[in-house]
């Protein structure tokens, strides 16, 4: 398959003004006319019309409405004979496909017996031949007609402008989008639905009708998204006025999807996992997820929709901006400043523990990459995530009144556009005349196009003579896959400085004339500087890159002494959070280097265990923080501070760490259990599930020091918690309680669980993922695992299944994954083979569970590269599989 390059972008040679689509929709045989009108770009040279297409049939081409000469050519239809000059002329291509034969789930398929499109990024040539591009914006009418009975509902983008009876109970809907958009966005839905409606006004005064779809039965798991989806319009016109630019606005759930969402004009399809809700099945997790993801979908209406991408290099324009945007809708909602830092810490560990080693292995790429195979490969954390980092800093570099301005910008000169991140960021600058942003622009602008992870070491100097305290700081970037040198970055630094009784200390550089009160960022630019802080009296604990102001390694050089000032006193929730992790970290790393296999002798010292009972016991700090601060660095975090990795004495240590600390804050534990545990209704906001998380972390905690002691009450009180919990979070809480101790009760509990929720495919998700990632007792995971893919549950083609136990073994369970019989490997090898089948995307994602195979130690390393070889191997492997496959192994 040919490499694509970002330098080799041209303009389209065509330009397609309208598109009129008529679907006769069925499962076996889908029939498709498409009218176009066409013209060709007086920008580009003459050419001939090259259309996109994938597994279609072709009947016909009419050309002006006659029979014109055609070749196809490898996945093209490729026109020659066309009317010369610029006027207009109509194509008429007539295709069939078959929905229901559609593993790929790209296109048009069939999901329970309804029809569902997935076109981006070029799922649309599966539907029909189309320039199946972004930068290719058109006006859509669209007839669909199906059967009455098996399809009552059919949607498309837009209004509904007509539906009617046809013969033979069949019978139409015409729907028609008042906006012009790339086929990415195209999206068709048919079948047995009912909708949860709810009508807004909007502070402009316009009337809208907002719908979520499902299936008939699910009704009462459809509150949320909608509540979700009504605070997701407010928020965008109070904070960016924005407002719904249609009459309607439709969301429907379907159980088969390849990710998350998708944010098609006006009718934005969903994973069932983001939208269906309610006390019984979901849990805070769920609840909070489905609040960001209806939100990203809904502000992908105007950052991706109104203004779009010129071509998929530029992904992140609207991938990064809109994860941005979906994190800071989530922080407002949540209020409080704690609960908004709570929502950073959160966002932060999803950044370091898959972002950094993907920036770290052999697949890193730029937030604007230039160059793929296959685009699916990149919808990644280096394009979502760190791309929402990129744009989080610029609002840090031109201050939040700025970044609005700077976004009004962006729309005033683009809206209606297919354009580049260059663009975005030039708008967000130009608004900002002066700024550090302006200022720095062209260097700014590394962020989108050197891969890799900055570090940043500090050191600190105390001049105690001339009260002067000196910080050093020297960034670097280690080379990527064809990066072989970087140039410095632009660094926004958060900073404060701790007195040593935890005073937080007024700043003043060595060439202010006073201090500035406040919080204060400075900007890294050069490989190393200095700052030099005057009238300081004591030797200060520096509180560095607060709030995690930009995505980089920071080696802050600190002292187990000064991470426990900052643990106890640091006004900044995040960097008081990061103390607690690096303390344990330090700790883990210092067991793992040390040449014992045996970990019951390990002992955590008391500074550490009382430094958690403070924060535990902490009168004030809020419950949801406790958790964060108590929980453990996770085993992929360890493994990539680590030059060599043992993934089993990973694991091993950080079990024995838990457990450690479950024994050592055994009475602390209870306390925290009996005090803050659910007693009321439910209710899913970020106050009482801190709560909840901290009581569920606490029963685990007491569950396994009963596995040490033999002592039954805890297990007991955990198995009665499980039957009569209220809602599902406390219920599977204290279930993976049971199953994380190994408790004999949890062969009870199990089955239980099943019976009671057999009909919710969700919650049989989570039955099937909590076992494939519970943790590894002398091998057993990966012989259930096995088992557990022959349950009559299991069905490989849905990918929420499939998920739900290889993935959460393969590239969630590390502990057990990771066999010196390498059957782990076997297994992936086997599933990615089986998986590339039917779905090469899902098939792709797992191929990269073995990333970082080359960090692996003896025998993982050897056993894992052979693994990838024997994938490679195949011949017929998909080009998803086939790119990042070829990349482990370069
Ligand atoms: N834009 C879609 C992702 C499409 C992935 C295609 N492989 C969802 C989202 O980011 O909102
Ligand atoms: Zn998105």
């Amino acid at each position: 398959a040919p490499v694509i390059r970002r330098e080799d972008y041209t303009a389209p040679a065509f330009w397609i003004d309208t598109v009129d689509l008529t679907f006769d929709l069925d499962p076996a045989k889908t029939r498709v006319l498409n009218r176009m009108k066409l013209r060709r770009n007086p920008d580009v040279a003459t050419q001939a019309l090259r259309l996109d297409g994938e597994e279609l049939n072709l009947a016909r081409v009419l050309v002006n409405g006659q029979g014109t000469s055609f070749k196809l050519d490898g996945g093209h239809l490729v026109l020659e004979n066309l009317p010369d000059g610029h006027e207009p002329f109509e194509l008429e291509i007539f295709t069939t496909c078959c929905p229901a034969k559609n593993s790929k789930l790209m296109g048009l398929y069939v999901s329970n017996d309804s029809f569902f499109t997935q076109c981006e990024a070029e799922g649309f040539r599966r539907i029909t031949y189309f320039l199946d591009r972004p930068d290719v914006m058109a006006s859509y009418s669209v007839t669909l007609r199906a059967d009455k009975a098996r399809y009552p509902v059919l949607l498309s983008n837009g209004n509904l402008v007509d539906q009617g009876a046809l013969d033979d109970g069949r019978h139409f809907a015409k729907w028609v989008d008042p906006h012009r958009k790339p086929s990415y966005l195209f999206a068709l839905v048919a079948g047995q639905l009912v909708a949860r409606e709810q009508r807004i006004t909007s502070r402009a005064g316009k009337e809208h009708l907002l719908q979520v779809f499902v299936r008939p039965g699910d009704l009462d798991k459809t509150e949320h998204a909608m509540n979700s989806l009504m605070h997701s319009v407010a928020w965008d016109e109070a904070r960016f006025g924005l407002s719904l630019d249609l009459e309607r606005f439709m969301i429907v759930a379907t159980s088969d999807f390849n990710m998350g969402a998708m944010e098609n004009k006006g009718l934005n399809i969903f994973n069932t996992k983001y939208v269906l809700a309610n006390a019984a099945t979901a849990t805070d997790t769920d609840y909070a997820n489905i609040e960001s993801v209806v939100g990203h979908e809904y502000f992908h209406n105007w950052t991706g929709n109104r203004v779009t991408c010129r071509d998929w290099f530029q992904l992140s324009l609207k991938e990064g901006l809109t994860v941005f945007r979906d994190q800071e809708f989530s922080q407002d909602l949540a209020g409080e400043p704690s609960a908004r830092a709570v929502k950073r810490i959160e966002d932060v560990r999803v950044l370091r523990t898959a972002q950094f080693p993907e920036d770290a292995g052999p697949m890193a790429h730029p937030v604007r990459p230039d160059q793929y195979i296959e685009i699916n490969n990149f919808y990644t954390v280096t394009v979502y995530e760190k791309g929402a980092e990129v744009v989080r800093m610029m609002q840090t570099l031109v201050g939040r009144e700025g970044f609005t301005k700077g976004m009004s910008l962006y729309f005033e000169r683009h809206d209606g556009h297919a354009v580049t991140c260059d663009d975005f960021a030039q708008a967000i600058a130009d608004a900002n005349p002066g700024s550090a942003l302006a200022v720095l622009l062209p260097q700014f602008k590394r962020w989108y196009s050197q891969a890799g992870t900055p570090r940043l070491q500090a050191s600190g100097h105390y001049d105690a003579a001339a009260r002067t305290y000196t910080l050093t700081l020297a960034q670097s970037c280690p080379p990527t896959p064809g990066q072989p040198h970087k140039e410095p970055f632009v660094i926004p630094m958060g900073l404060g400085l701790l007195a040593p009784d935890g005073r937080e200390l007024p700043l003043q550089l060595a060439t202010e004339a006073a201090p500035v009160p406040g919080h204060r960022t400075f900007v890294v630019t050069q490989a190393s500087e200095t700052l030099t802080f005057q009238n300081i009296d004591a030797e200060p604990v520096p509180s560095i890159l607060r709030g995690f102001s930009a995505p980089v390694i920071l080696d802050g050089g600190y002292t187990d002494a000064q991470l426990l000032t900052l643990l106890a006193h640091d006004s900044d929730p995040f960097n008081r959070w990061e103390a607690g992790q690096r303390l344990a970290l330090n700790r883990a790393i210092k067991y793992i280097a040390e040449d014992n296999q045996g970990t019951r002798t390990l002992a955590l010292d008391e500074a550490f265990i009382e430094a958690m009972r403070g924060v535990l016991r902490h009168p004030t700090l809020d419950a949801a923080f406790k958790e964060l601060v108590l929980t453990l660095p996770a085993e992929t975090y360890i493994a990539e501070q680590l030059d060599v990795v043992d993934p089993q004495r990973i694991h091993a240590v950080r079990e024995a760490m838990r457990e450690q600390l479950a024994h050592a804050l055994a009475d602390d534990w209870q306390w925290a259990y009996e005090t803050h545990r659910d007693t009321g209704g439910y209710q899913p906001d970020p106050v009482s599930s801190g709560r909840r998380a901290l009581a569920g972390l606490a029963l685990t905690q007491l569950c396994l020091v009963a596995r040490q002691s033999g002592d039954t009450v805890w297990p007991g009180k955990a198995y009665q918690r499980f039957k009569d919990a209220g809602n599902m979070t406390d219920r599977f809480n204290a279930l993976s309680a049971l199953v994380s101790s190994g408790h004999s009760l949890a062969a009870q509990a199990l089955p239980r669980f099943h019976a009671l929720f057999k009909d919710e495919a969700l919650v049989l998700d989570k039955w099937f993922a909590l076992q494939a990632g519970a943790p590894d007792r002398g091998g057993n995971v990966l012989p259930a695992v096995r088992q557990l893919m022959a349950h009559p549950d299991f069905n490989l083609r849905n990918p929420n299944r499939a998920r739900s136990v290889i993935f959460s073994y393969c590239n969630a369970n590390p502990g057990a994954f990771h066999r010196t019989d390498a059957a782990g490997y076997v297994f992936w090898s086997e599933r990615v083979i089986e998986l590339d089948a039917l779905n090469p995307q899902v098939a792709a994602r797992l191929a990269r569970a073995l990333d970082r195979w080359k960090k692996l130690a003896e025998p993982y390393r050897h056993a894992a590269r052979e693994a990838i070889a024997r994938v490679a191997a195949k011949t017929d492997l998909s080009n998803d599989v086939r790119e990042v496959v070829t990349r482990a192994l370069a």
